[in-house]
């Protein structure tokens, strides 16, 4: 197996966005309302002029100090349920390996204290259980208002009419045949109706399905869940000490080859992608949380199933800032920025889905990440908690 990056990739933006969804479902009427020209821009999400340059994130990233490395520590006290404590200490995050894609460059030193984190992504069971209680309406099951996807595309862009903007989410639709790789509206589709109880469109259901992963859920289902929870989200600098297990400067989680003994260690893709999941690893879409062998520290599913929302904005260039001091502690930059839709602000996804495979998107790699529209739920993107321990 290589990890070697086809140069389309570097391009490659983030996937489908709800508000690009909507665009594409209702192209008919923008080609009519705006001349099919600009139309075919917002088909492909890609801005009708240069797009203003975003102020760049800060470069003094809180936590961004000269200062002794952390030590690891032991747990305060007993684990939460479905936790495990994660020891802190100072790790090198990011990669130096010139396959990875830029964004993952350079290893760079950051310390972080320890916590707990969920052994496992977030089932459908639980997120019932939060459901069950709170009431919680997910965003993909309310009908997106103008006035929130308005700031996710260009200025002067047209509504699209009243009736095209109804409750949906994305879903990933395998293609007929191979596509070039470098426009994922083939493979992404609109789907009215699709929501976290019925993950591929209003004719499926997560019936059977208590302890896979939850998928169609936005951010601040995420957020609103972890909330709840009394956990939170992740910073990206948690989620990559965690996923790395205590292993030093690895590719994966378990080590450095992708399948020792041949073995699949993670829920990913085998085939063409995006034609066929030829399901080696015994899934084409999520898997069972806790199907495939876990980290060093007892996690599941950091590598592949489903993608895992990050508490941190991305900025592509949040590893090149942090390139010459140690970084405590990193929240992420205070803006988003994302080349390939600066009119969205992204927050940080990682460790890749069933979706990912050598030849589009090794993202089950530790250190792969990518940006991802707060507001859209998508059929391969769940999350995971985290806790900090009460203060002594
Ligand atoms: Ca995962």
């Amino acid at each position: 197996m290589t990890t070697q990056q086809p140069p389309f990739m570097d391009k490659t933006p983030s996937e489908g966005t709800r508000t690009q969804g909507l665009l594409r479902f209702i192209i008919p009427v923008l080609a009519l309302a705006a001349g099919f020209g600009l139309a075919q821009h917002f088909f492909h999400g890609t801005a009708p002029q240069p797009a203003p340059a975003p102020e760049k994130s800060n470069l003094q990233e809180p936590g961004l100090v000269a200062a002794p490395a952390g030590k690891p520590s032991a747990p305060p006290s007993e684990a939460p349920p479905g936790m495990v404590w994660v020891p802190g200490g100072t790790f090198r995050m990011g990669t130096d390996d010139p396959s990875s894609m830029p964004r993952e460059r350079p290893a760079h030193q950051v310390q972080v204290d320890g916590f707990w984190v969920d052994a496992t992504e977030v089932t459908n069971a639980e997120f019932r259980e939060f459901v069950k209680a709170t009431g919680y309406v997910t965003t993909a099951e309310k009908a997106p208002s103008w006035e929130e996807l308005k700031d996710q595309v260009p200025p002067g862009t047209p509504p699209p009419p009243p009736e095209a903007l109804v409750p949906g989410s994305m879903v990933f639709a395998p293609t007929n045949t191979a596509v070039p790789l470098n426009d994922y509206t083939q493979w992404w589709r609109f789907i009215p109706g699709a929501n976290w109880m019925h993950p591929e469109g209003p004719e499926s259901s997560i019936e059977g399905k208590d302890q896979h992963p939850v998928v169609q859920v936005s951010w601040d289902d995420a957020q609103a869940y972890a909330r709840w929870a009394d956990k939170r989200l992740p910073t990206e600098a948690e989620w990559e000490f965690a996923a790395r297990g205590g292993l030093e400067s690895k590719k994966y989680a378990w080590g450095e080859d992708l399948q020792p003994e041949g073995r699949w260690m993670a829920n990913i893709w085998q085939g063409v992608f995006p034609v066929r999941n030829r399901a080696d690893d015994g899934f084409v879409t999520t898997a069972p949380v806790k199907t495939f062998p876990p980290n060093g520290y007892g996690l599941y599913d950091t590598a592949g199933n489903v993608w895992e929302w990050c508490g941190d904005w991305y900025d592509e260039n949040t590893f090149a800032r942090r390139a010459s001091s140690l970084v405590q502690n990193p929240r992420g930059p205070e803006k988003a920025y994302d080349p390939d839709a600066p009119y969205a602000p992204k927050r940080v996804v990682r460790g890749g889905s069933y979706l990912c495979t050598d030849s589009y998107c090794t993202a089950y790699r530790t250190t792969g990440r990518m940006a991802s529209d707060p507001l859209t739920g998508l059929s391969h993107t769940g999350f995971r908690c985290v806790k900090t321990p009460p203060a002594h």
